[in-house]
């Protein structure tokens, strides 16, 4: 039986993720469009044949319209959408962050565990990137020695009218926020955030570009360059160094081009092409899990929530300057 998935949110991410389950995930097809907004619900409806289409996830849950729900609206969107989705006992992707507050995110914990398991996979699809897989194999083999440092690059040519001056720290770093500590096995204990100089050319709302540095308990220290309005491209590079060598991933990759007295290789221009492959990755293994009855394969509420501390932590740091440290609570057996 193909495990029939309502998709809420038909954005930039809900229309991708709809391609992606009607095309290239194998054993799922897309039932439910969840979507407020009439001409993206229609859009989106194309490149799901037969699917329904809902206002509201309660309306679809009424109908029986899905056997398990992914969540892609934006983030302040989350927690209304997890709560009747959990109530319903249904297996749930959610895109990150998790919800917008630890506190919220408390509380989609302390529901979700009225269950027998975890439901919620979260959605740090980097996690399911080869490059990050392999990097990460390589600081537990501990061949280049121990890990000392990791150097982040993370750069989008520009943002959409919506993205907050917060959102550097809730949208973006979040996912260094989530991939850092699973690289290097160790919890963020600090975070600072320095500004450079202001790119006249960010949306005057932002000030940015931002540095972000944090420190990890076993004292590897990440920084990260948050950069949103770098114009020529989307780039996701990262460097570790080890006590015996150095590694990097993300470099631009394909094609090489030797003309006209210049060098070239293709950059991406967004995260759905970066990270096409990991997407994929990511919506297979959760389908093959909610179809074999583990629900999640992945990432879980209890990811969600360290990161949203780390955050929070973050636009302190962002507003107020200083280090700002990150408590570090016990993770539940339920989420072992
Ligand atoms: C966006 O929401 C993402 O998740 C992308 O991966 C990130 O690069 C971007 O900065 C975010 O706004």
């Amino acid at each position: 039986e193909e495990l029939r998935v309502a998709v809420v949110g038909a954005g930039m991410m809900g229309a991708d993720h709809i391609k992606r389950i009607t095309h290239r995930i194998a054993g799922a097809r897309v039932s439910a469009i969840v979507e407020p907004d009439a001409g993206r619900a229609e859009a989106a409806a194309a490149d799901a044949p037969g699917s329904l289409s809902f206002t509201r996830l309660e309306e679809a849950i009424e109908a029986g319209a899905m056997d398990a729900v992914l969540i892609a609206t934006p983030g302040q969107f989350h927690a209304p959408v997890l709560k009747p989705a959990l109530e319903a006992g249904l297996p749930i992707l959610c895109e990150k962050p998790l919800t917008q507050t630890s506190e919220s995110s408390l509380e989609i914990l302390e529901r979700e565990q009225q269950l027998d398991r975890p439901h919620i996979q979260l959605g740090f699809m980097r996690r399911f990137d080869d490059e990050y897989q392999a990097l990460r194999e390589l600081v537990s083999s501990g061949e280049s020695g121990e890990l000392l440092m990791v150097r982040a690059l993370h750069r989008n040519p520009s943002v959409p009218e919506s993205y907050t001056e917060d959102m550097l720290i809730t949208d973006s770093v979040v996912h260094e926020f989530d991939v850092v500590p699973w690289l290097a096995g160790s919890r963020v204990v600090s975070v600072e955030v320095k500004h450079p100089r202001r790119n006249s050319l960010a949306p005057e709302r932002l000030r940015e570009p931002i540095l972000v540095i944090m420190e990890l308990e076993n004292g590897v220290l990440v920084d990260v360059e948050m950069n949103v309005s770098v114009q020529f491209g989307y780039q996701v590079a990262t460097e570790a160094v080890f006590e015996k060598g150095i590694a990097r991933i993300g470099q631009p990759s394909g094609l090489q081009r030797w003309d006209a007295g210049f060098f070239r290789v293709r950059e991406h221009e967004s995260f759905t092409t970066r990270f096409a492959a990991a997407y994929d990755a990511q919506i297979q293994r959760w389908v093959d899990a909610v179809r074999r009855g583990d629900l999640i394969d992945g990432p879980n509420a209890w990811d969600g929530y360290l990161v949203a501390l780390s955050c929070e932590a973050g636009v302190k740091a962002l507003h107020e300057g200083g280090i700002v440290p990150v408590e570090a609570p016990e993770r539940p057996a339920f989420y072992a």
